[in-house]
């Protein structure tokens, strides 16, 4: 497991270059002596604690139609980073299994990825036409290549008349569930459920021996590139 680990965090730092690994929360970026002050907080214990810390550092300047437009187009450029992926994934890493290991292919993790953008249109946006789910036995690259890009389009679209009193009135991501009130927690689900499979899918190329070459990891953070190629302009 140690040994597991390392190894991500090892492939993480190839992949992830122009920042830093985990970031800093609020509670790093306290002084030692504003730590030692309140023990819960150096240990992070005291949620009520950060939750006033952010609430005391929210932006205040951005409009909610900027937000919203945001929003749409970041869904768009986190494709943008699944499709750099995809294009430059070793075909021979598409469905290999790791040896001894029960884990998804890396084929069924993306195929994973569409399927679940199809069941949070069909469950909140039904007037959408969906596009077609993906067996991932069959599905080439390419194919998904294509399926993504349909239904991220259409994910962004769904954001769009989410966030502005449009078609959609919940957000719906899966049957079983509460539905939620558009926002920002839904725009966040979204992305950090795509963003929790493209890791996987990177550490996997790279346990399977067929890392993504370094600059595919690069290309998915110059993301006022790929702002640019989506067509949005300059990001602000
Ligand atoms: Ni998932």
């Amino acid at each position: 497991m140690g040994h597991a680990s390392t190894k991500f965090v090892e492939s993480f730092k190839h992949l992830h270059p122009l920042e830093s690994e985990f970031g800093s929360s609020p509670v790093e970026s306290m002084s030692k002596e504003a730590k030692s002050r309140n023990p819960n907080i150096a240990c992070s214990r005291n949620r009520s604690e950060l939750a006033s810390f952010w609430r005391g550092n929210m932006p205040t300047t951005v409009k909610p139609s900027d937000l919203s437009e945001g929003m749409q187009n970041a869904f768009r450029v986190n494709d943008c980073m699944n499709q750099l992926v995809l294009e430059h994934l070793d075909a021979r890493a598409w469905k290999a299994q790791l040896p001894g290991a029960k884990t998804r292919t890396i084929a069924a993790i993306i195929c994973h990825v569409h399927n679940v953008r199809c069941k949070w249109l069909r469950l909140s946006a039904p007037h959408l036409k969906l596009p077609q789910r993906l067996d991932r036995t069959r599905c080439t690259q390419k194919q998904v290549k294509r399926a993504l890009a349909k239904s991220a389009a259409l994910c962004s679209r769904m954001l769009g008349e989410a966030l502005s009193n449009g078609n959609v009135a919940k957000f719906h991501r899966d049957g079983w569930a509460r539905p939620w009130t558009p926002g920002a927690a839904m725009f966040a689900y979204m992305m950090v459920h795509e963003a929790h499979h493209r890791g996987q899918v990177c550490m996997l190329a790279h346990q399977l021996g067929f890392p993504l070459p370094q600059r595919v990891g690069y290309g998915m953070w110059s993301w006022e590139r790929l702002w640019k190629e989506c067509g949005f302009g300059s990001l602000r």
